[in-house]
């Protein structure tokens, strides 16, 4: 394998890229591991068979689901060692932890204690956090609209909700001295055409002002579009003119948060970050695999997630402004085996962004010879990009190649497979 290496540092040396650069840098860009992926996306607040819903849905059965805070725990330590560099974990709210003397309040009586466990767990073991309100899964999720709902009553709830939220973002924050990205994905939406479109979201526009109404200097506030979810599918109170707009308008550190599964079909995301980071100071993102449709399949090593990497390494200053995020949740294999699968393959994507000969491809373009430029982009895709990936994780203490299988494989002969 070093030998491999080392012929993979000259190739790209001829090409003018330092592999060992390359190498530290990925290690040092974090990846936000969502904690959803543990368990199904059923959380701790509603019950243990509260499947996902309100415009959000797991599918798939296998065995070992983590049902309580200490195996999720548990397994995403176990999945985070499979994986390279630096990882943050993303909680939702939903994943409140209650005991004796916390016992369990509704989502709109949320507090920093209920998120404690969590801050001291990551500090432990070298994680950041990021969080979001929770507004699915939930009995006052009213014909399919939460914080656009006609209802006084159904908006004002969740309207605590994300203040809550977002103050208990804030304290996390000051507490690990980083700054939270605190995301809201607001699944409102109509089973079929809106009437009064407007109105649905001049009630968000309002909602969205009262939560936003206090600073919180270490909260990223992102908001998260989506075309259409379940069950929804006439019309979506939050879609991306709105979302842009408001978030552009508000300003600071508001921004959008872009998910790959969330556009139509034929349309690339990677194409938005040059446009997105012209304006807001980040750009979160939810790598996701959509087939078909925003399904949330485990990310792979593919052309879309390629391009996604491509434009974070090619944009001044997206590998510190565009914030690498997972969202995928598959409940149809072991649940680790898909972190550590999806994860690695995104960070896989990074590696082959990182290697490319930009410096050559931007000189040609800028010369006007679009053969030489595109010849270049043809031949990159044949370096031995596999070999610095092999050496990132060899340097990162984590599981070359597929040894992986193994070590996920032990897991849940000696943990999972007993739940
Ligand atoms: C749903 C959104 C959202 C969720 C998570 C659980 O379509 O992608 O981001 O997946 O918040
Ligand atoms: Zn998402």
């Amino acid at each position: 394998m070093t030998t491999m290496y080392e012929l993979a540092r000259e190739a790209y040396a001829k090409q003018g890229i330092d592999t060992e650069a390359v190498i530290e840098t990925l290690a040092n860009k974090a990846i936000s591991m969502h904690c959803w992926q543990g368990d199904d996306v059923v959380g701790f607040d509603q019950g243990d068979d509260n499947a996902a819903s309100g415009g959000i849905m797991t599918t798939g059965n296998y065995p070992g689901r983590a049902a309580t805070p200490e195996q999720l725990m548990a397994d995403f330590e176990k999945a985070a060692s499979l994986i390279p560099g630096k990882k943050r974990i993303n909680l939702h709210a939903s994943y409140a932890i209650f005991t004796e003397e916390n016992p369990w309040v509704d989502r709109d009586k949320l507090e920093y204690k209920h998120f404690e466990p969590w801050v001291t767990w990551a500090k432990k073991n070298g994680f950041g956090i990021d969080f979001n309100p929770t507004l699915f899964s939930h009995p006052l999720v009213k014909e399919g609209l939460t914080v656009s709902s006609p209802e006084k009553e159904v908006r004002d709830f969740w309207i605590r909700h994300c203040i809550a939220c977002r103050q208990i973002a804030e304290r996390i924050g000051e507490e690990m001295d980083d700054m939270v990205l605190n995301n809201f994905w607001i699944p409102d939406g109509l089973k079929d055409y809106a009437a009064d479109a407007y109105g649905l979201r001049a009630r968000l526009k309002d909602s969205l002002d009262e939560i936003y109404s206090f600073e919180t200097p270490h909260v990223i506030d992102a908001v998260e579009q989506k075309v259409f979810g379940i069950g929804v599918e006439g019309f979506t109170t939050g879609n991306q003119e709105f979302y842009v707009s408001y978030a552009a308008k508000k300003g600071g550190n508001h921004v959008v948060l872009i998910d790959a599964g969330h556009f139509n079909p034929m349309e690339s995301i990677s194409d938005k970050l040059p446009s997105l980071l012209q304006f807001f100071p980040y750009v979160p993102l939810h790598v996701t695999r959509s087939m078909h449709w925003d399904s949330d399949h485990v990310v792979l090593f593919e052309d879309s997630i390629k391009d996604i990497a491509a434009e974070v390494v090619r944009c001044p200053e997206g590998m510190d402004k565009v914030l690498i995020g997972m969202d995928f949740f598959d409940a149809s294999i072991n649940r680790i085996g898909a972190y550590v699968i999806g994860s690695r393959a995104a960070q896989k994507c990074m590696v082959r962004a990182l290697l490319e000969p930009i410096a050559k491809l931007r000189e040609y373009e800028a010369n006007g010879q679009g053969f030489q430029r595109l010849a270049l982009l043809e031949e990159e895709k044949a370096l031995p990009w596999n070999a610095v990936w092999d050496m990132f994780c060899l340097k990162n203490n984590v599981p070359v190649g597929e040894e992986f299988i193994a070590e996920v494989e032990k897991y849940e002969a000696e943990v999972t497979s007993k739940r």
